[in-house]
Parts: C-alpha cells; structure tokens; sequence
C-alpha cells in the first residue's frame, strides 16, 4: 500500500467500515467526525448505549458507572470506532474479534488527565479491559478472582489508566491539544489528528 493510506484508513477491526468516509448523521458525542468516519451511524448510536451490541461490553461492573466517566468511555469508542487517521499506530493482531489493533497512539495530556479526573471516583476490578472478564452472562462481569477496587487503586495516575486501560491502545505524553504531536478525544471542528498522524508517519517513532 502507498504510504498515503495511512492516513486516511480504517482498521481492519469488528466494526470498522472498509474505507472511511462521510456519514451525514453520526450520534452526539461522535459528530466530530462525520466529514469522515470510519464508523458507521449504527455503531455511533450504539457507542453511547451500555452493554451495546458492539462488545457487549458493561460499563457497570463494579456498580453504575457514574455519568462524568461515562462520556469518556463515550468518547474513547467514538475515537475508536470513527478515526481515520490512525493508520501510523494500526499493528495486526491475532484475536478472535479483530484482525488490527491500535498500540501506543501518543494521547494529549489534557484529555488523559479529564478522564482520569472524571473517573477518579468510581469503581473497577480490572487494570486491562481487554481481558480476563466473566463472560458467561454473556456481558463481562469482574473474574472470581478480583473485586471492585477504588479507581485510585488500580489508577494511580492519568498515565496507567490511559496507558493499561485498553492495554497499550494509547501512549501517554505530556503534549498539550495546541502541540499538533498528540491525538485528541474531544475536538470540534475539522479533525485535529490528520496533521498529527502526518507528522508521525514523516518522522517514523
Ligand atoms: N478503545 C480503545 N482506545 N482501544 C481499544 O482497543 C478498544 N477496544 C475496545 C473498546 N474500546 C477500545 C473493545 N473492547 C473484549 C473485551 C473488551 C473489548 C473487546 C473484546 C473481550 O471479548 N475480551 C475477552 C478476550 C477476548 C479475546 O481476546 O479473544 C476477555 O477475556 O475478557
């Protein structure tokens, strides 16, 4: 493929469309990106529901997610789902669900640390999201081996939820949104992350 792909491409992941492009009527917190998205209006509806058909994954495992650190798990699968630009941090992956993954997307401070913020007072059994859940009520219910531990525990800081949350899907820094060297979550307009996977893509990590 012309390197160019890179920066205008979408993982070859559960939901992800083949190609990005427009979708006139993405869902709320996923608007952002509807002058170009890898998701679909149907997963951007479904980013903001609990237990979604996406993963089927429960935001409330160690009790009601609060609603302050549900939009960022809002946000986070809007990202996910809909970005095009993320082609420079795509690694194939061999599991049951996806063909492509995302590692080390380097991820602006200020959204980390909102999150971390937000967060800070709930609740969680796991470090890594990604594995090791009870699944046999068919949504992940915390491992008989855990339990529900202050979010502060298992995240000390900003940097190990953002980093060990989706197992390594994002590298913290300390670049802020204004630096054009980190991805951003939150963003109005047009979309702020072209330009920074272009400048890791020309200047190869
Ligand atoms: N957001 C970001 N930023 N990066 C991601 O990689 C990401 N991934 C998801 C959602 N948001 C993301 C998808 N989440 C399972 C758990 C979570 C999940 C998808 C699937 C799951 O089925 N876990 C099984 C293991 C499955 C396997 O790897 O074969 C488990 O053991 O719990």
């Amino acid at each position: 493929a012309l390197s160019q792909d890179k920066l205008n491409t979408c993982m070859d992941a559960k939901h992800h469309k083949a190609y990005p492009g427009p979708e006139g009527q993405l869902y709320l917190q996923c608007v952002p990106w509807r002058e170009n998205a890898c998701c679909t209006a149907n997963t951007s509806t479904e980013a903001h529901s609990d237990n979604s058909y996406l993963y089927n994954f429960n935001w409330n495992h160690c009790g009601v997610m609060s609603t302050k650190c549900k939009k960022h798990f809002i946000q986070d699968t809007c990202f996910y789902e809909c970005s095009p630009h993320l082609g420079p941090w795509t690694q194939p992956v061999d599991q049951s669900w996806r063909k492509e993954r995302i590692l080390d997307v380097p991820l602006c401070k200020e959204d980390c640390h909102s999150w971390w913020e937000d967060c800070k007072d709930d609740f969680t059994c796991k470090t890594d999201w990604h594995k090791g859940w009870d699944w046999s009520s068919g949504i992940n219910r915390c491992p008989a081996n855990s339990k529900c531990r202050k979010w502060t525990e298992v995240y000390p800081d900003p940097k190990s939820m953002c980093e060990q949350i989706w197992s390594n899907s994002y590298l913290y820094t300390t670049h802020s949104k204004t630096s054009g060297r980190c991805m951003q979550l939150w963003f109005s307009g047009p979309n702020p992350n072209k330009k920074v996977a272009e400048y890791y893509l020309n200047n190869a990590q």
